[in-house]
């Protein structure tokens, strides 16, 4: 082993510090594991960072003990679009709204009235998701616009927790990509935007962009006493939207199509530049930036949260015990329903509460369109199964119109890939191969990104993990 980089790797249901050790290739080593439950807190509904730094920070101790001075450096990639605000002095004035909080309900569809449907499109290339940044923003434009002045950084969840390891503020491309205000290009932000949202003169917005791979700082002193890191370990930038570490894992050449698959489904490709057409607006394509700067045209599919809501509402509320294997053999077995979900119908977005039971929501969604779907968990699970299958199909045919590129294969990168069945359903419903790369996407190309910008791979290897 030559060396080790640590991968922190928080998703919407769990979060985990891997330990990369690297050789010819990498070998992930998990640290710690924690789950991630958001909790009410000032009036929203907020990421318990307490809890998930508590998690990393005993991720960090174990790494030490064992790999000591091995280790060289850490980084951070999480889901996008939400952010903390700090002041000039460093104390932390807003603290992270989940991206399924409702505060910004109605929003979309308030600046499509005012600015026309293609307004933010148009100058991002990013589609008017009702939890973009963006809308983020103005909804606390409207409710506090005094804590947005106070604010000199605006910090991405992984902006913020390299902040708190190494003291260091930036703003990572991959991520500010998600926002829906800056340029599709990863030059920045795009302050004619800015400014016609209302948003203008915010010091949150002076900061450029940091690339994916660079140094930000090392280990601070207080984080070292914590963890027993030594402080010559670095912290840097990888693609620090998950999406894109997962991304940055898809084979090179043309029609290669991935699906980064955990609580999301994000199904696109990589490519040169970003896909602007109206037919890829009408595709409901988000041209994200990849990490080493080209474009990461992509679809956001509702995904596997459908599923993880359906059990929490067997095991919280019908006191069941199902793990994601059983779910799967049950729906394996309920091989007679024939139905498929529309998983990103609206009302699935919201998660499960006793008063308002996912699997209940599965089955009336069938209901209001009079067809009976039995309310067992292997039928649920089909049905939601197959409505996964075809929405990749769907988009599959999107993609390769849009791109003007023939499929060559699907890759299922992440968690999603160890659903079996998922994979075969959507292979029967695809004219390409559909392969599984990398379960732990996320945090291998995480890694990957770390090892290759301190020298430690070659970059052609990082689309072969
Ligand atoms: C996946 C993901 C998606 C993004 C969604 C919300 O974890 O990062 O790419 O659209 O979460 O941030």
């Amino acid at each position: 082993m030559k060396a080790v980089v640590l991968a922190v790797d928080l998703g919407a249901e769990s979060g985990r510090v891997m330990a990369g050790e690297i050789s010819d290739g990498i070998h992930l080593v998990e640290m710690s594991r924690f789950l991630n439950k958001p909790k009410e807190k000032n009036g929203h509904l907020r990421w318990d960072m307490e809890s998930l730094w508590a998690g990393i920070l005993k991720g960090f101790k174990t790494a030490a003990d064992k790999y000591g001075d091995l280790i060289k450096s850490i980084s951070f990639d999480t889901w996008a679009v939400d952010f903390a605000l700090i002041d000039k002095d460093g104390n932390i004035i807003e603290e992270a709204v989940c991206y399924r909080d409702p505060r910004t309900d109605g929003l979309p569809e308030k600046i499509e009235q005012a600015y026309g449907k293609d307004f933010i499109w148009q100058r991002t290339g990013i589609r008017n998701l009702p939890f973009n940044t963006v809308f983020q923003l103005i909804a606390l434009n409207e409710a506090r616009p005094e804590t947005l002045k106070k604010a000199d950084w605006m910090l991405m969840i992984p902006d913020f927790l390299a902040w708190k390891t190494c003291g260091m503020a930036s703003n990572e491309w991959t991520n500010a990509s998600s926002t829906g205000i800056a340029s599709p290009s990863g030059h920045g932000w795009d302050h004619e935007l800015i400014e016609k949202l209302g948003l203008g003169g915010l010091s949150i917005f002076d900061k450029p962009l940091t690339k994916s791979g660079e140094i930000l700082g090392n280990v601070s002193g207080e984080v070292a006493k914590i963890t027993g890191l030594s402080t010559d370990v670095k912290v840097l930038t990888c693609a620090s939207h998950d999406t894109a570490s997962a991304a940055a894992l898809t084979p090179e050449g043309d029609g290669q199509v991935f699906i980064s698959s955990g609580t999301w489904s994000l199904m696109g490709m990589i490519s040169d530049g970003p896909l602007m057409s109206q037919e890829a607006k009408k595709a409901l394509l988000s041209n994200e930036l990849a990490w080493d700067g080209r474009s990461r045209p992509l679809k956001n599919i509702m995904g596997l949260w459908v599923l993880q809501n359906c059990r929490r509402t067997w095991n919280e509320e019908q006191s069941a015990h199902l793990d994601y294997p059983e779910i799967v053999e049950l729906a394996r077995s309920a091989n007679d329903v024939d139905l498929v979900l529309d998983v990103d119908d609206p009302v699935f977005f919201n998660q499960h509460t006793s008063e308002d039971p996912f699997a209940d929501r599965v089955v009336k969604w069938f209901a209001d369109r009079q067809v009976n779907l039995p309310d067992d968990p292997g039928s649920v699970s089909r049905a939601v199964m197959q409505g996964l299958a075809h929405a990749y199909a769907n988009t599959l045919r999107e993609i390769e119109k849009v791109s003007g590129q023939k499929a060559q294969a699907v890759t299922i990168l992440g968690g999603g890939g160890r659903n079996q069945l998922l994979v075969e359903l959507t292979q029967a419903l695809c004219d390409c191969p559909v392969r599984t790369g990398a379960f732990e996407a996320t945090s291998l190309g995480n890694a990957a990104i770390q090892a290759y910008a301190l020298d430690l791979i070659k970059r052609e290897q990082i689309a072969s993990f």
